[in-house]
């Protein structure tokens, strides 16, 4: 009998079989042309039109993000889907309050200089407008059974993998997103009534761009200057 040569690292219970669809050389970088050329489409939005988005776009967005990897496979995210306007509304105010704090007395000039480019302020109405706010909120632990806590594994890295997928899959969708950080946050867990285990990670607006929207003109850099092969 031959004994496979992964045999020693592989523990009896890891018996489920894996395979991935093989694409020729040509047909693989076609595949990667188009998601690139898609993800190209992606800019930070914000103005967004208040046009409806139906739930379940949202639903299915948040189940690809879900496929995440994620430190000890325990999904340390929550995605906290935010439609009510009166939520809405409490947000925002929140929001530009802690904003104007920062824009006017917390950052520091070298800041406010790097951001200039992008003309953002404390004035956040895009919060009331976007159909929907998207809160992820990561999962540090969990309350188990008998008071012990249910630690995560890498949570600021898994959180983040499962963001992108879902900015992904909402631009796939032909959705526009903000990937928003009013800072600090503590007031989300306030507003959303979240559990002490979880700690507000992102919020994202979701939904059409505005008829008359606007993005700043900026260039990425190319490929090939943020990549190297081994050692420079
Ligand atoms: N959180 C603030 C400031 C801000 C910070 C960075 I770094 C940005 O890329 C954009 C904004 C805000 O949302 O306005």
């Amino acid at each position: 009998m031959d004994e496979s040569p992964h045999a020693p690292n592989r523990p009896p219970h890891v018996d489920q079989p894996f395979s991935l669809p093989r694409y020729a050389a040509e047909e693989a970088a076609r595949r990667v042309a188009a998601f690139r050329d898609v993800m190209a489409t992606r800019r930070s939005c914000r103005f967004f039109s208040d046009e409806p988005v139906p739930r379940e776009l949202i639903v299915a967005c948040v189940d690809a993000a879900n496929l995440a990897p994620s430190g000890a496979n325990r999904q340390p995210w929550r995605f906290v889907i935010v439609d009510d306007a009166v939520l809405k509304h409490e947000i925002r105010r929140a929001a530009e309050e802690e904003e104007r704090v920062s824009y006017e007395q917390r950052m520091p000039d070298e800041w406010l200089e790097a951001l200039h480019p992008i003309g953002t302020d404390w004035r956040k109405p895009f919060l009331e407008t976007a159909p929907y706010l998207v809160v992820v909120f990561r999962v540090d632990w969990e309350p188990r059974a008998g008071g012990t806590k249910l630690k995560s594994y890498y949570a600021p890295e898994s959180c983040g993998i499962a963001a992108g997928l879902f900015l992904a899959a909402c631009t796939y969708a032909g959705l526009a997103t903000l990937t928003h950080t009013p800072s600090p946050m503590g007031f989300l867990s306030t507003i959303l009534k979240r559990p002490t285990g979880e700690k507000p990670f992102l919020l994202i607006p979701v939904g059409y761009p505005a008829a008359d929207a606007v993005v700043p003109r900026l260039v990425k850099r190319a490929a090939g200057d943020v990549m190297t092969f081994n050692v420079t």
